[in-house]
């Protein structure tokens, strides 16, 4: 479990960084599955959800993302799928368990553009509670220049803006963040995370945050794992165009094959990364 401190820093930053997180062995295991992913060569025979970036396909200029590629790849699911991720994110959030809501696998490579600074829950609309806590793992020692993730201090505490105008390449990443900062009178505290390979940081999914183009000379690699409550339910009518698939007939109820429990107060988890 986190120490108050951790949690005093993150209720008030919005945001709490632990270096060591990823051990250094797994950190060279997960780098190893980047290029046969994007490469489209997949595990376990099963497409990940949503593929933005593929190897022949797509501009070299863009960040590389694939979301939910534990579905694909077992060693991306032992890492986005562990109890300790569950179990941190429901501490930080009051959540009495926590279940995956999607993954994140995201390389940008020297050159690669920016991701827009967004928040997190302003994509959520399709659960109740709409609410998200993120455990975003860095596989290389970032720096500031090589587009690694940045956090605006505080800005859990304002208002929940809507989805921003432009994810991938935007041409002005903090364009939707001003108009939120100006909005809530204030002028955005970003904080880039300069640190080594298998740090961690908890971020809370009101707060906003992106990442820059890569104008070093190093790759910068990440694996992103996105919670939920474990009691969050489909919302009645909002639909997620890719993840209200899962959501069956005549049931609000999140199947455990497709958002399995990372960990739940009680211990009842369901399974086990393996299974
Ligand atoms: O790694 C990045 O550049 C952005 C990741 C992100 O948006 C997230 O973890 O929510």
């Amino acid at each position: 479990m986190l120490s108050d401190s951790q949690i005093a820093q993150f209720e008030q930053d919005g945001f709490v960084v632990i270096e060591g997180f990823v051990d250094t062995g797994t950190v060279d295991a997960l780098r190893a599955r980047f290029e046969p992913l994007f490469g489209g060569e997949f595990e376990t025979g099963i497409q990940p959800d949503e593929w933005n970036w593929r190897s022949g396909r797509d501009s070299e200029e863009h960040t590389r993302q694939i979301c939910n590629a534990w579905k694909s790849d077992n060693t991306i699911a032992a890492t986005v799928l562990r109890e300790d991720i569950g179990r941190i994110c429901s501490q930080l959030r009051g959540w009495s368990g926590a279940r995956i809501n999607q993954d994140n696998v995201i390389w940008k490579p020297p050159g690669a553009k920016a991701l827009g600074f967004h928040q997190d829950e302003s994509y959520q609309s399709w659960i109740v509670p709409a609410e998200m806590m993120t455990c975003w793992m860095t596989l290389d020692d970032t720096l500031a220049q090589q587009g690694t993730i940045e956090y605006v201090r505080g800005s859990h505490l304002w208002a929940l803006s809507k989805p921003i105008s432009t994810f991938h390449a935007p041409d002005d990443p903090l364009a939707d963040l001003e108009q939120a900062a100006s909005a809530s009178g204030v002028k955005a505290d970003i904080v880039p995370i300069v640190a080594p390979a298998g740090t961690a940081v908890f971020h809370h999914g009101k707060t906003w945050h992106g990442s820059r183009a890569n104008s070093g000379s190093g790759m910068r690699r990440s694996v992103v794992a996105h919670c939920m409550s474990s009691a969050a339910v489909f919302h009645q009518s909002n639909t997620s165009p890719v993840y209200s698939r899962y959501k069956r007939i005549g049931s609000n109820e999140m199947d455990e094959s497709f958002f399995p429990v990372l960990w739940q107060c009680d211990d009842t988890r369901v399974n086990t990364p393996a299974e």
